[in-house]
């Protein structure tokens, strides 16, 4: 995969993508991932990427001319997905991520001041995207979310062979407690089913303490949730008295 970013800011790009999982994953060359600076797409003396908003009102706005000469520059022969970050955007999820993991590429338009001119959402962005209702100064930290979701879903980016599949929201529901050693730690006991090396039981317990944290802090996950009828019994013991996915189902 091959990623592109467009941004005044490049520089805030570069700890997240030299650490962890996008660093092994770019050294294995599972994903190319570029911040371009806008300014080298400026004609002007003073690199100017932002203006003055028509009809007045305080801020400035970025300017359209350097954001469609670099995607033009950067932007291949294939359709690549343009994806704009916004608060006006469609929400981010782990299901938008496994959308863009199957990309060959991707080119993110970050804005800063107030946003960017409307042009560029309607003829040059293919996608909106907002990770969450709150305001940031720009798009960068959200294209940095977005990456990092991407790039872990790559195959052979996470070293070790936990399935992407068992993360929480990809199964739809949270995860439960992990433990490590010790066994006691300040009298705080790990559950004895993890120590007794019954893996049925294990698995067991897991999903079930999955399924009371979803209960307890997410409920609005287990309408969507894919669950078995195992699941369902579980749940309506523990009090869970909302809808099942499956109760939308009219067979
Ligand atoms: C702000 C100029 O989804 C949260 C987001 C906030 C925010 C985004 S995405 N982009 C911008 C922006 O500010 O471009």
């Amino acid at each position: 995969m091959r990623i592109d970013i467009l941004t005044i800011f490049p520089e805030m790009f570069d700890c997240v993508f030299d650490a962890s999982i996008i660093k092994r994953a770019r050294e294995k060359g599972l994903v190319e991932i570029y911040a371009h600076n806008l300014r080298d797409w400026t004609t002007d003396r003073h690199k100017t990427t932002d203006d003055a908003p028509y009809g007045g009102g305080g801020g400035m706005v970025m300017k359209p001319e350097p954001i469609f000469a670099a995607a033009a520059e950067i932007g291949g022969e294939e359709d690549v997905p343009v994806i704009l970050l916004t608060p006006q955007g469609r929400p981010f999820s782990q299901q938008v991520a496994e959308e863009l993991a199957s990309h060959q590429r991707l080119l993110f338009i970050c804005g800063r001041y107030e946003g960017v001119d409307e042009r560029v959402r309607e003829h040059l962005a293919t996608d909106e995207i907002s990770i969450g209702d709150y305001v940031l100064s720009g798009g960068e930290l959200a294209a940095m979310v977005i990456v990092d979701a991407v790039v872990r879903l790559l195959p052979g980016a996470l070293g070790y062979e936990r399935a992407a599949a068992e993360d929480s929201h990809a199964t739809g529901l949270l995860e439960g407690p992990h433990y490590t050693r010790p066994p006691a730690f300040r009298g705080w006991q790990v559950p004895d089913v993890l120590l007794s090396g019954h893996h049925a039981k294990v698995a067991q317990w897991r999903r079930r303490q999955a399924l009371k944290r979803t209960l307890e802090r997410r409920p609005d996950l287990l309408a969507r949730a894919p669950l078995s009828a195992q699941d369902r019994r579980w749940l309506r013991e523990m009090g869970y008295a909302g809808p099942f996915a499956e109760d939308e189902d009219p067979e």
